[in-house]
């Protein structure tokens, strides 16, 4: 999709729309009050203060009338310069602009407004000539927007709207992002029956349902035997832990407004973790270590919590009870190169193994002015940030670099991936620590005999098992591959008065080799079968008749396709498993 905001002209066009929708906004509300209107990469929004009014959708046509109208009338815009003094004065019943240009720099004291017609907006501009230019535009969605992003402040009515100079790039876009809720996760796992959610639970905490959870079986399966393979030893820790553990290791300070509240239970006082660390630390250190036995790996699928936004949270991609595929990776300073590059192999395994090819990697490293947020020690932070680079390079992966993104402990590798809807998120991720393990005293013993403290490598594949589901949801339209998918064969007997026998017999065989295969025996119209199989989009579905029965052969379609191919039916089993077993895409 494109991106407005980049693109000078859309982005003056979008900009001014934005004014053509508060002005209409303004006829039909007239006591309506203007926060910010600023152009985003899906096109602008407006922050709109309506009183009582809450926008619904049959609003937006009668506004978006309300602004065709205007656009034809064509009246000019005007740029105007004004004093902060002026600026105070015209709009002092205004509490929004108020607010706007009492922030602005003594120093900036020419304020400029545009107005076109009747309506008058405090803006930087620039705008196009003439509202008579924005002919091809829509208002998409509309939502409810805390001013200045506080829960604590008034609730706005948000709208979003896209304006384009083409009428074929509207139409375009109006059919790519019917496109993209057709894709999105939300949507194919209520459809599919993946996960739900429910009040009584609470919000961004989702329920996997069977389909979800034999997903997630396969996920965790998957990445297990490829974590053992490598010498990760796996764990299981508690989901909570005591405050004085998240003073220890420093979240208390940094990370507590992420975390839910804490609980007193006797004379002790829980939190709901947000991280695994510290567990994995304290286990580290249960034992003394030589520097022979380095790196120790330790793995766990481990649930967390995070207090996330109520606004923010979203399907399984955004959630407030999580479960990382987390791990840490305790190295000597010169084995963190080598271990960085087989983490950063694995997650270019397992993403051409789910056949993910659009994605970023992003190199956070430290602001090297900022001594407040980054521990002081040059030495080691230059080692690590050159090391990160020399692995990226040797595996020739293209990556940008964020200054000042770095963790407070250290630099950090994300990968970033774009949903359906809304903006990237990160999935895999590896972040290096030289804080934790001295926060913990942990230690191992150097060749000579000495206490030496040990670099920590935090990194989730997956990273959290329910955003890389949301994603591959998305990847695949809910048309899983083959050993991802909860049902892999649904067996359908042309006439189940006489075909159900051969059905069952196949379907017991299935089941005996670990296919995940179901029967539909309902007396409906073959026709009507198959097309539910399609809609629920198994991989394969078999079709049983008089021939098959005849010749001990299968008949199957495969989802999306048209043909049918008729196989042995010991062939048919030797095929699927083998392509179970490659897990190909
Ligand atoms: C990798 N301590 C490290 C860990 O050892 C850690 O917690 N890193 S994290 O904060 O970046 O989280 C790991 C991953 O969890 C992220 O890369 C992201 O993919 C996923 N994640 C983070 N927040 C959420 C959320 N609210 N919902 C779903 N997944 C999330
Ligand atoms: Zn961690």
């Amino acid at each position: 999709m494109i991106n407005i905001k980049e693109d000078e002209k859309l982005s003056v066009m979008n900009h001014s729309c934005a004014h053509l929708l508060a002005q209409a906004v303004k006829h039909l509300y007239p006591n309506a009050l203007f926060w910010v209107g600023p152009v985003i990469e899906e096109g602008f929004y407006y922050d709109i203060d309506l009183g009582d009014e809450v926008i619904k959708e049959e609003d937006l046509a009668r506004i978006e009338k309300e602004m065709k109208k205007l656009a034809k009338d064509g009246k000019r815009i005007v740029r105007s310069e004004l004093t902060k003094e002026e600026a105070l004065e015209k709009f002092k019943n205004d509490p929004y602009k108020i607010d706007l240009i009492s922030r602005m720099d003594e120093e900036d004291t020419v304020i400029s407004c545009y107005t076109q017609g009747d309506f008058t907006d405090l803006c930087r501009g620039p705008h196009v000539e003439s509202v008579k230019e924005l002919k091809y535009f829509k208002l998409i969605k509309f939502s409810g927007a805390y001013w200045k992003g506080d829960a604590k402040n008034k609730m706005l009515q948000r709208i979003y709207g896209v304006c384009f100079d083409t009428e074929e790039d509207l139409n375009n876009y109006l059919k790519e992002l019917e496109e993209a809720k057709e894709r999105d996760h939300r949507k194919i796992g209520k459809d599919l029956d993946i996960f739900m959610a429910h009040d009584l639970v609470g919000k961004g905490m989702p329920l996997w349902l069977p389909n979800g959870a034999m997903i997630r079986k396969q996920l965790e399966n998957y990445i297990y035997e490829k974590e053992q393979k490598m010498g990760y030893m796996h764990v299981y820790t508690p989901c909570v832990g005591t405050v004085d553990l998240y003073k220890t290791s420093g979240h208390w300070d940094h990370y507590k407004d992420n975390m839910f509240p804490s609980m007193k239970v006797d004379d002790e006082e829980f939190v709901l973790r947000p991280m695994n660390c510290p567990h994995h630390m304290l286990i580290y250190g249960n034992k003394l270590h030589s520097y022979r036995d380095l790196p120790i790996r330790i793995g766990e699928f481990a649930t967390d919590f995070r207090y996330e936004a109520s606004g923010a949270v979203k399907g399984l991609e955004r959630v407030r009870c999580m479960c990382q595929n987390d791990a840490h990776l305790f190295v000597r300073p010169d084995q963190i190169g080598e271990e960085f590059k087989k983490v950063v192999s694995l997650i270019l395994e397992v993403y051409k193994d789910f056949g993910i090819k659009d994605y970023k990697f992003r190199l956070s490293l430290r602001d090297k002015e900022d001594k407040e947020k980054y521990f002081d020690d040059d030495e080691m932070w230059n080692m690590a940030e050159d090391k990160l680079r020399e692995v990226l390079n040797e595996l020739e992966c293209e990556y940008y670099e964020a200054i000042g993104e770095a963790a407070f402990y250290g630099p950090k590798l994300d990968v970033e991936v774009k949903p359906a809807v809304g903006p990237e998120v990160t999935l895999s991720t590896c972040q290096l620590d030289f804080l934790l393990p001295r926060r913990f005293e942990l230690s191992y013993i150097d060749s000579n005999g000495e206490k030496q403290v040990p670099v920590v490598l935090h990194r989730a594949i997956f990273g959290t098992f329910d955003r890389f589901t949301a994603f591959i949801i998305e990847e695949t339209k809910g048309a899983f591959p083959l050993w991802l998918a909860p049902t892999q064969i649904n067996i359908i007997p042309v006439n189940p008065e006489i075909h159900l026998d051969y059905a069952n017999k196949i379907f017991d065989e299935l089941k005996g080799n670990n296919i995940r295969v179901e029967l539909d025996d309902r007396n409906e119209k073959l026709g009507y079968r198959m097309r539910e199989s399609q809609t629920r989009k198994i991989p394969y579905s078999l079709i049983l008749g008089d021939r098959e029965q005849e010749e001990g052969t299968i008949s199957y379609r495969k989802h999306g396709e048209q043909g049918t191919t008729t196989l042995d039916k010991n062939e048919f089993i030797k095929f699927i498993k083998k392509k179970i077993d490659n897990k190909s895409v």
